[in-house]
């Protein structure tokens, strides 16, 4: 009975520190180093399947599970080969010319996926209230003219990449970048703190909606989590 308890203890322990773990590496903190590693999977927020039908489940357990894995386990790689472990992952993206390209692609898509997951949620849709919708009415001139833009953005991007809306001297500002680039990158020419941000590779939605990007990104908007970017702003 002693050891069983203290067996579930230790398991309890441990996926709360994993869990912590995964929170502090995305603000940066190396301190908790799961499996020896620098940087760690974090955990989805929902289930797999609670974004359906705007989100499919067999998308979200791939793309969580394959790809997003795969750019922690390169970053780590990256990180270590480079000798760049006590770095922390805002400060590598803020100066990621001077890195490998493997910390670009790496680094980006492991800070960009962690975002996107929180940005979704099963609750999530609607529209904004509060300061958001306030900094958007002043940013754009409604909620709708937001939406036009950011839909513009996530579709013309060619080929793999991301769309943005971003906060820069208190106003926000829309557009997107290429493959993994981010908003917080030197190599970016769009700058600023991410507030929300729309995976556009075709890993993000081809099984669902094939070649339709455009039903996509509609989609998208039924699970933002605008509390979120709320607290992001
Ligand atoms: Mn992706």
């Amino acid at each position: 009975m002693g050891n069983d308890n203290s067996r579930r203890d230790f398991i309890k322990k441990s996926a709360i520190l994993t869990i912590a773990g995964a929170g502090m590496r995305l603000s940066g903190n190396n301190l908790f180093a799961a499996d020896g590693d620098a940087f760690s999977l974090p955990a989805l927020p929902y289930p797999h399947e609670a974004l359906e039908p705007y989100i499919d489940s067999q998308t979200m357990q791939i793309h969580h599970g394959k790809h997003h894995k795969a750019y922690v386990d390169n970053l780590n790689k990256a990180v270590k080969e480079a000798k760049l472990e006590n770095i922390k992952l805002e400060d590598l993206m803020k100066d990621v010319s001077k890195y490998p390209v493997a910390v670009r692609n790496n680094g980006g898509g492991h800070y960009n996926h962690s975002l996107f997951w929180k940005l979704m949620s099963p609750a999530g849709g609607g529209e904004p209230a509060g300061k958001v919708l306030q900094t958007i009415n002043a940013s754009f001139g409604s909620f709708s003219a937001m939406q036009e833009k950011f839909n513009a953005a996530a579709s013309s991007r060619f080929g793999s990449g991301w769309a943005w809306l971003v906060l820069k001297d208190g106003k926000l500002i829309i557009g997107s970048t290429a493959n993994q680039d981010n908003p917080l990158m030197d190599v970016s020419e769009l700058k600023g703190k991410p507030v929300l941000a729309l995976d556009v590779w075709e890993h993000a939605y081809y099984l669902k909606y094939q070649n339709k990007r455009a039903d996509y990104v509609n989609a998208f908007w039924s699970v933002v989590n605008w509390g979120e970017v709320s607290k992001l702003m």
